[in-house]
């Protein structure tokens, strides 16, 4: 955070504050570590905090210290619009547009707080007077540690915070293996540990908690994948249908994209998802190397997110979109096939 920035924000925290910290809809591991993380830190210090998610997040999630304090926007709606609308500050974490927030939106539209943005992803949008936002971080809790370096409270982050803030480095980076993981995300990870952050346990807890319906839905999705070899591409379909025949639970279908990547000259891997309950296809995009799938979901698919990882959305029919998606890619061959 700049300097001018950081100021605004001291000053805004010397004295008690009624706060609200808000992750972006369907939170992940880096929307729920930073924001329970910032909220440990703020309770901490005298003030009065809330975390409000726009809806649930997924069950391997839970056990991270605090989740059973979340506001869910969804189940208690009349509290977290209280939440809201009292507020003095409202952060909000690893998302840069209201738009990611779903029906929040509304609620933080009418909010009279000073609002403070803490995010990694491109082209942040301006409604923040406090702005933290920096796309060569890692991950959103990795900003919420040097935040708090910056604040000049590095003693002040505990075992709990410590636990929350490497869990959602670890998610953000695929386990410390994209390329926005630095030698400083290793310092900083190396810091939680002396701070008592379990890495081993956290990784068991975060992804050996399979249930066999998802590991069965995981042999659907690969069965499903197709491989366009011309254009580096491996591109996954789920139905409503398969979702159903598998029990899909929130959460279940998270990091199946990344397997088309593991394919031996896979430069694009794409994942479309139907969701009949929201009447549209949920798109998640992964490439490797200088191909922009940001660039790719913002221009064709009415989304972005990073360079290398990115969503994006349809209105049409999984047919339809594939036949779209398809017919883009002859104009990318020569950006895929270098
Ligand atoms: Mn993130």
């Amino acid at each position: 955070m700049n300097l001018e920035h950081l100021n605004e924000l001291k000053k805004l925290l010397s004295s008690p504050k009624k706060i609200a910290i808000i992750p972006h809809k369907n939170p992940d591991g880096d929307a729920i570590g930073s924001t329970l993380a910032l909220w440990h830190y703020l309770v901490n210090n005298g003030h009065t905090a809330s975390v409000v998610a726009p809806n649930d997040f997924p069950k391997f999630l839970k056990w991270m210290p605090g989740a059973d304090q979340i506001l869910n926007f969804e189940k208690e709606n009349s509290q977290s619009k209280t939440c809201i609308s009292n507020a003095e500050i409202i952060f909000t974490l690893d998302f840069n547009h209201l738009g990611r927030v779903g029906q929040m939106s509304e609620s933080l539209e009418l909010a009279s707080a000073t609002f403070v943005m803490v995010d990694h992803h491109q082209e942040p949008s301006d409604y923040a007077k406090i702005m933290y936002s920096d796309v060569r971080m890692s991950s959103t809790c990795e900003m919420v540690y040097v935040l708090i370096n910056q604040l000049g409270k590095k003693d002040s982050i505990t075992t709990e915070m410590a636990n929350c803030i490497y869990t959602g480095i670890m998610t953000d980076t695929g386990s410390f293996k994209f390329k926005a993981t630095t030698s400083n995300t290793h310092r900083v990870v190396a810091d939680l540990m002396d701070k008592g952050a379990e890495g081993t346990e956290i990784h068991h807890r975060i992804y050996d908690t399979n249930s066999p319906s998802r590991l069965h839905l995981l042999g659907c999705a690969l069965k499903n994948m197709v491989i366009l070899e011309e254009y580096a591409t491996a591109y996954i379909t789920l139905s409503q249908e398969e979702l159903d025949k598998y029990n899909y639970q929130k959460g279940d279908t998270e990091g199946f994209v990344n397997y088309g990547l593991t394919l031996d000259g896979i430069q694009l891997a794409v994942i479309f998802i139907e969701n009949k309950e929201e009447g549209i296809l949920k798109i998640s995009f992964r490439s490797v190397g200088d191909f922009s799938v940001n660039d790719f979901a913002r221009t064709h698919f009415n989304g972005g997110g990073h360079t290398n990882a990115a969503g994006g959305k349809s209105d049409d029919s999984i047919e339809e979109t594939i036949t779209f998606f398809t017919s883009l890619l002859p104009q990318y061959k020569n950006q895929l096939r270098s």
